[in-house]
């Protein structure tokens, strides 16, 4: 069994996708992050950074519970437990790990930061909201050439780094982006949506 450790957000989201395109049982414990439950001691122990997601598998690499933190690290987790959505051959595999990593370095933090300055309502900043909303229509731009070369990020298949990128595109309202202006980003969107694994994963802990 996997302990989920989540919120409704793109972060939390990846995991809760990958698990149910994995098919594996798994136990949802909500953190309530606008409440500040990532704060509290009990969290700490799971994630001493404070953020979500975390997960506890009780039957980690060795038999013994593995508690894992960091989506990214967490998705290679999994896919190497279960031997899907990560290739084998050496070349789709970097090349897998390195769109992963071009989605936790780039699209994760730039869209993250964007949603923040757009979205604060005490206070807003010119600078932040165009350095933010730029940076992330370059990165739509970069996925739109690549999507309009290979059905997917990795190429020919389904993998990993799509499932860490969905969530994120998902909130294209936030970031105000239409997808419209990107054709093949829209296309491998409106596609990736169709899998039922991933409409429910985006539901967890609550509808998006
Ligand atoms: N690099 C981390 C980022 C995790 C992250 O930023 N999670 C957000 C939600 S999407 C969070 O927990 N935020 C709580 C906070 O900012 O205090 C990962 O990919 O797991």
């Amino acid at each position: 069994m996997i302990d989920l450790y989540t919120w409704s957000t793109p972060n939390g989201r990846k995991v809760s996708i990958m698990l149910e395109e994995c098919g594996l049982p798994y136990k949802v414990h909500p953190v309530n992050i606008g409440k500040g439950e990532q704060h509290t001691a009990e969290f700490l122990a799971i994630n001493p950074n404070n953020r979500i997601p975390a997960i506890v598998d009780s039957e980690g690499p060795d038999g013994k519970p593995l508690t894992l933190f960091e989506s990214g690290a967490i998705l290679i987790y999994l896919a190497e437990k279960m031997d899907r959505f990560l290739p084998h051959d050496a070349r789709k595999r970097i090349i897998t790990l390195q769109w992963l990593m071009f989605q936790m370095g780039g699209v994760g933090p730039m869209f993250g930061q964007a949603h923040h300055f757009i979205r604060n309502q005490k206070e807003q900043v010119p600078y932040g909201i165009k350095r933010y909303t730029d940076e992330t229509r370059r990165l739509y731009g970069v996925m739109n050439k690549r999507l309009g070369e290979v059905p997917y990020l990795a190429g020919d298949e389904y993998t990993i780094a799509d499932i860490a990128t969905y969530p994120w595109v998902a909130r294209f309202e936030w970031h105000k982006v239409d997808l419209n202006d990107f054709p093949a980003v829209k296309r491998w969107f409106d596609a990736i949506g169709k899998r039922p694994a991933v409409a429910k994963g985006m539901a967890v802990p609550t509808p998006p």
